[in-house]
């Protein structure tokens, strides 16, 4: 993909586009379904995908998108792992004439102009939906751990901050211990082991993902509690795997963030390749399920 003249980022010789996209990692079921749905997408649209996975690590991701700079694709798009951090870099694609395309996480940067749009879903209204259900469904005090996805990134700060807003005015509800479990199902059984061990007075587990929530499950069932009795569990996802434990009774609600954006990124691709203005902010639809809607939805769910 070579751009002839200044300014002209209108794709290679041929009309292809070339994209370089950074991807967090591999941590859960709803980065495969996210990975498969972007790399089926780029597919569909015959657009010439470089893909690379980042081990959940910043400074993967930005030699990722270095190299992407090197090889003068047409526009890189990339999931930041964190929130802060990427001024320097994305000042390097700026000056290289490539357009940016945040997916799924955002930055925080006071300087917008360093990308083009961000697509993706509201993470402080997920953390506001499973908050709301718990003040929906409390009765008396309730004690809740919560597992927090990554450190830094942008779904374990609004997840929480989200949350904390919903259950603010309902003083029986009361977080009482919180801690990274790195968004993965090894993370989250061995934080809920920990927490375990240390507070017997434990009611509700939130889980920024489903993965935690599952690893939380093995945890609560070693401890010899029911997981969905005992304890009640909340995550957001509705991955596969989740939505079979919600209907099965091990989890008791489910807020849905859905990972199929491959379609949505070709799409924007096209057009700022194109030079043609996107709106600066794409949201995703969503919902949430509670045990008798997973039974119902669980047939035609795509991920
Ligand atoms: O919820 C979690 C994944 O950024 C929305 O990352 C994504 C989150 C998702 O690891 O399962």
């Amino acid at each position: 993909a070579t751009a002839c003249g200044s300014g002209d980022s209108s794709g290679s010789d041929d009309g292809t586009i070339t994209m370089g996209f950074s991807q967090v990692g591999a941590e859960s079921g709803w980065r495969t379904a996210n990975t498969e749905s972007i790399q089926q997408a780029a597919e569909e649209a015959g657009v010439e995908l470089q893909f690379s996975d980042a081990q959940q690590k910043q400074e993967n991701q930005i030699r990722a998108i270095r190299s992407y700079i090197q090889q003068d694709v047409d526009v890189i798009a990339f999931s930041p792992v964190v929130e802060t951090g990427w001024d320097a870099v994305l000042l390097e694609v700026q000056r290289a004439d490539i357009p940016v395309i945040l997916t799924d996480r955002s930055i925080d940067s006071a300087d917008d102009s360093l990308y083009e749009t961000f697509l993706g879903s509201d993470f402080v209204e997920e953390g506001r939906k499973a908050g709301q259900w718990l003040v929906d469904n409390a009765e008396g005090e309730v004690n809740v751990v919560e597992l927090q996805g990554t450190t830094g990134a942008a779904p374990a700060i609004d997840r929480k901050e989200g949350f904390e807003e919903a259950i603010a005015g309902s003083p029986g509800i009361e977080v009482i211990a919180t801690q990274t479990g790195d968004f993965t199902r090894s993370g989250g059984k061995e934080v809920m082991e920990a927490f375990l061990r240390s507070h017997d007075d434990i009611d509700v587990v939130y889980a920024h993902n489903d993965d935690m929530g599952l690893g939380a499950i093995e945890a609560i069932r070693a401890a010899g509690l029911e997981p969905g009795e005992d304890i009640q569990i909340i995550t957001v996802d509705a991955v596969e795997a989740g939505m079979e434990a919600l209907a099965a009774g091990e989890i008791n609600f489910i807020v849905e963030c859905n990972p199929l954006l491959g379609d949505q990124l070709m799409e924007l691709a096209e057009q700022v390749v194109a030079g043609e203005e996107v709106p600066k902010r794409v949201v995703v639809e969503e919902t949430t399920f509670t045990q008798e809607e997973a039974e119902a939805a669980l047939p035609d769910r795509q991920y």
